[in-house]
């Protein structure tokens, strides 16, 4: 299929953009007639969800011309399966979007209103742990933006991401519950219902021919409601959907039950059947292996292809033979990897077709998306689980790995048990396991790794047989993320430079940062730049000030790691150059350095006891430093409670600072990483994931690299490494750990610390933090000098800028579209 480029002449979904008068005559409106109550008596709450209201007409304009072209026009279309969206607020973004923020703004403060108040009134749409759910949020903005006909598919989860919280310093854990009371962005669709089934049996029967037909029993019948969240494409371009589902109880299901007497059983499994999309699970990166997670899998996969179906046919009835051309199907991680048998069950027993017909649409139809190499987050299930809940899947899967071993495995390797064995999609056993990512891989007609050292890592160390045998599958899609909100949205000041010196083109193409290099010598630029980050520190120490009762000087360097809390993201190694900034500054009270700010934001999964001791020891150092007189300001170190993605957009326009400090080979990608150096923030950085090709397109002189390279670890380790020997033969790291075992920091309480010390020394220290240590410690010492120069600071500060413009999420979706999914761009036609 061709491609055609969306840049040249955007479309417009959405006919026209009202003035501010009719804004403010439509809030009125609203108020009025949407909310039932007046100006004069109207809360922020009210204001909002009018304003949101007055929104949403030009919103859905726009959704009713795109949906409208796309039928029309039968597009190709992709459906992103993803556990998990992090789209943080819509006001502000869909504002932008749209192209009426300015507008909106004006229009609320005519009426008396402060806009910034009214975007605080929104709870943050947390349905997402981080990276991976934060990706899916800004390639859907980005499908929108550049044309492309897309679905997003999820959960709608009751309960986001935790709320957190800090007792003495320990993370405390609260619901979020962030659509209490109606959010006013989503569209229940009850006429696009679903059923799906879980649990039972399989029965094997014969037809009159003396065919075998595999008939499943369900055990239970669950119904997912859609609910639809219009995503507004820049400028908008096209306005595509985000159909997230809910469960509830089956009518049919409840029926029965009700009419044999059992009403009280009824409303119990009414509530288990809503138990589904109740809360997203809090764990990132690690496999909590739990039955309700499968069935959230499987509900929202088995309703979204239900959907992708219906819609199929709509257009081209039973005629299955078009269904690869124009599905495509792209799965975010292996959480929704239970699609491949979904559709093969669907094929083979519903609609009848071969196996060899079936498998065929399948492998044109599922490519995988790979997001890290971590052991524990490879996800497995176990087959006596699998077996329970999708009895019939377990046999799809079971057959599909046969032929796998038999068709492929053995032509390749005839008679080789061993590649069978680590080839097979049920890991042998005590305890046998249906292997995810295996399935995945033989699944798809593509997989592809998140940056290109993390896609060659999948390859030589993940999946190098299934490379023997499909060298063709496996490919690279480097992550991006949207200017729109990491950038225009979130960075007014340096937007508005930014249109001036290098016109207002770079949010939909944002290679055209590149002019802005030419400016990095410009002093005038450089102040303007300067004064900008100083404006934007001074409106986060506010911030911190409101959310800590912490003062923080914005003359100091920002210091910034935000990020979910993990051993691989070593916030431990952070901690660790902190404590010995802080020891340099006790024994030597004139030490010379740069006043600085550490400032964190990190969630841990509440399971995960060495996160939440890291969190308690940064909270326990923190209140140490910060009060100590000896340390006249030159260390801050502030612990933000609730990070989440309206923190970041406070944060990271901030700072001076950019902590990508993970063991090299262990992050995928990141893409914290390309929001910082976008706003002009200096990395501080290993060789790891995008880290790599930040450096080289922001070069050397432009971020403080350090730490072992993937090979160097990976020599280490086979070695041996260990750690003692870093303790015993660098007295500074001695010295720290030791004093995190004192009652130093934690008056009255020695050892309450102790658990970051056992674990770089008795566990092994896995992530090789006191291997990296003095490296990162010159790495920081040499950012300590680069800012001593201011001039020369800015300069870096702005190449990092002006160099970004790889890492934007269009490119990524650009890159998906030429090496996946082969799509053509849609022009909405407006009616
Ligand atoms: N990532 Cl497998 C997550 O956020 N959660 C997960 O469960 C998995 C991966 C991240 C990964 O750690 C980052 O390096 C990536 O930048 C991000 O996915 C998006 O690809």
């Amino acid at each position: 299929m061709k491609k055609t480029t969306s840049k040249a002449k955007a479309s417009v979904a959405i006919a026209a953009l009202p003035s501010t008068e009719e804004l403010k005559n439509s809030i009125i409106k609203h108020l009025h007639g949407s909310l039932g109550t007046d100006v004069n008596k109207a809360s922020p709450q009210a204001w909002w969800r009018a304003t949101c209201a007055a929104v949403n007409e030009y919103v859905y304009d726009g959704l009713r011309n795109t949906q409208r072209t796309h039928y029309q026009q039968n597009t190709r279309a992709i459906h992103y399966f993803s556990l998990e969206y992090l789209m943080g607020r819509l006001f502000s973004n869909n504002l932008h979007n749209i192209g009426i923020y300015d507008a909106a703004k004006t229009a609320l403060a005519e009426l008396g209103l402060n806009i910034a108040d009214l975007e605080d009134q929104e709870e943050d749409m947390a349905l997402g742990n981080g990276g991976l759910g934060r990706l899916a949020a800004c390639f859907i903005d980005s499908m929108a933006t550049l044309n492309y006909p897309a679905i997003g598919y999820g959960i709608h989860y009751e309960h986001g991401l935790f709320k957190q919280d800090f007792s003495d310093g320990r993370q405390i854990e609260r619901p979020d519950s962030w659509r209490e009371y109606g959010n006013p962005w989503e569209i229940c669709r009850p006429e696009s219902v679903q059923e799906i089934s879980v649990y039972g049996y399989v029965e094997t029967t014969y037809d009159l021919q003396g065919k075998m037909k595999k008939v499943w029993h369900p055990g239970r019948i669950i119904k997912g409601v859609p609910w639809d969240i219009p995503v507004v494409g820049y400028q908008g371009s096209s306005v595509n959907v985000l159909r997230l589902w809910e469960s509830r109880a089956s009518d049919f299901f409840n029926w029965d039950v009700f009419n044999s007497g059992g009403y009280i059983d009824a409303a119990r499994q009414n509530i288990e059947a809503e138990t589904i999309s109740k809360v997203l699970y809090p764990n990132d990166e690690t496999d909590a292996g739990k039955e309700l997670r499968l069935i959230q899998q499987y509900f929202f996969c088995s309703c979204s292809l239900k959907d992708i179906i219906r819609r199929y046919k709509r257009a081209n009835g039973d005629d299955w033979s078009k269904f690869p051309e124009q599905v495509a199907i792209q799965l975010n991680d292996t959480h929704p990897a239970v699609a491949i048998p979904e559709l093969m069950r669907i094929l083979v027993d519903r609609a009848e077709m071969s196996w060899d017909d079936a498998w065929n649409i399948c492998q044109h139809v599922f490519a995988y998306t790979n997001h890290t190499l971590l052991p524990e987050a490879l996800e497995k299930w176990s087959v006596r689980l699998f077996e329970k809940v999708l009895p019939r899947h377990l046999e799809i899967i079971y057959e599909i790995n046969r032929r796998f071993l038999v068709e492929q495995v053995d032509v390749l390797w005839p008679g080789d048990n061993d590649k069978k064995h680590k080839l097979s999609i049920i890991e042998d056993g005590h305890e046998p396991m249906v292997r995810m990512g295996h399935l995945s891989v033989v699944g798809s007609f593509r997989v592809n790794g998140v940056a290109q050292v993390h896609s060659d890592l999948v390859k030589s160390d993940l999946f190098p047989e299934m490379v023997a045998l499909w060298p063709d599958k496996f490919t690279n899609v480097t992550n991006g993320v949207t200017p729109r909100r990491w950038l225009k949205a979130c960075n007014p000041r340096l937007a508005k430079l930014l249109d001036e010196t290098i016109g207002d083109e770079w949010p939909r193409d944002l290679k055209q940062l590149n002019k802005f290099a030419a400016f990095a010598d410009d002093p005038a630029i450089q102040d303007a730049f300067m004064a900008i980050k100083q404006q934007n520190k001074a409106d986060l120490a506010t911030v911190v000030k409101k959310l800590t009762n912490i003062s923080i000087d914005p003359h100091a360097i920002f210091d910034i790691q935000i990020k979910r809390l993990h051993e691989y993201k070593r916030q431990h190694l952070n901690l660790l150059h902190i404590l010995a900034l802080y020891r340099r500054i006790l024994q030597n009270p004139d030490y010379d350095m740069v006043p600085r700010v550490f400032l964190f934001g990190a969630k841990a999964a509440p399971g995960y006891k060495l996160a939440k001791e890291i969190i308690y020891a940064i909270n326990k150092v923190a209140e140490k430093i910060n009060n100590d007189k000896r340390v006249k300001n030159r260390l801050k170190v502030v612990f933000m409670p609730n990070y989440r993605v309206t923190l970041a957009e406070k944060m990271i326009p901030a700072a001076d600072v950019s902590e990508q400090i993970s063991t090299a080979g262990k992050e995928a990608s990141g893409t914290g990483n390309m929001k910082l150096a976008l706003n002009g923030a200096i990395t501080v950085g290993t060789l790891d994931g995008a880290n790599i090709e930040i450096a080289e397109e922001v070069g050397a002189d432009n971020i403080s690299i350090f730490g072992l390279t993937v090979d160097e670890v990976k020599a280490l380790q086979a070695k041996g490494y260990h750690s003692w020997d870093y303790y015993y033969q660098d007295a500074e790291i001695k010295a720290i750990l030791d004093w995190l075992e004192t009652d130093y920091f934690t008056p009255g309480k020695p050892g309450e610390l102790s658990a970051i010390k056992r674990s770089l020394l008795e566990g092994g220290d896995p992530y090789l933090v006191l291997a990296d240590f003095q490296s990162y410690v010159k790495a920081q010492e040499k950012v300590d000098g680069w800012y001593r120069d201011q001039a020369g600071w800015a300069k870096k500060a702005i190449l990092n800028t002006a160099l970004m413009g790889k890492f934007t999420s269009d490119r990524s979706i650009e890159d998906y579209v030429e090496k996946v999914w082969k799509l053509d761009a849609c022009k909405i036609s407006q009616q």
